[in-house]
């Protein structure tokens, strides 16, 4: 079982976009584990997307993730790392294969819809980035017998 972060950005809350993409993950069979929205601040996304900050997108990239709210959430299940970036497709929605999120829903680079990470280490960092340990529900304790037949 691991854990991924995932950001609907801007685009896709302006879009409308995230049932249909959220349906996608809960398809393929990941769940979530936490979840909220939020208007990020600028401190949080400067944090988030801090080894790009040398690139020449970055100011772009910090203004458009503070552009407007997002979603943040936590998506679990075996291999979610991969298994979300695979779904993903892509960076450049120009590039990302068809049947992919970004080559079904996306024409740009930056405007690319979500944000998920790229391997355990940053999983790791940007889940404690984003959530508190309290807002991230450990199943286990939640499917008990008495809830599910109520
Ligand atoms: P990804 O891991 O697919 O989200 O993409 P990268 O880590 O390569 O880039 C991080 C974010 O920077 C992308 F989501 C979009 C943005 N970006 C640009 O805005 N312009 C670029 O030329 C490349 C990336």
């Amino acid at each position: 079982m691991e854990r991924t972060l995932i950001i609907f950005k801007p685009d896709a809350m302006h879009r409308q976009l995230v049932g249909r993409i959220l349906a996608r993950f809960e398809d393929k069979g990941l769940r979530i584990a936490a979840m909220k929205l939020q208007q990020s601040p600028r401190a949080q996304v400067e944090e988030h997307y801090a080894v790009h900050r040398e690139r020449p997108f970055y100011n772009s990239l910090v203004e458009f993730m503070t552009s407007g709210p997002v979603i943040v959430a936590i998506l679990e299940g075996p291999n979610a790392i991969s298994v979300v970036r695979n779904m993903l497709g892509a960076t450049n929605g120009q590039e990302a294969a068809a049947g992919t999120i970004r080559g079904d829903y996306g024409l740009d680079k930056q405007f690319n819809l979500v944000h998920a990470s790229d391997g355990p280490e940053t999983a790791k960092t940007e889940i404690a980035l984003f959530f508190k340990p309290e807002e991230i529900v450990e199943y286990e304790r939640v499917t008990d017998p008495w809830i599910v037949s109520r």
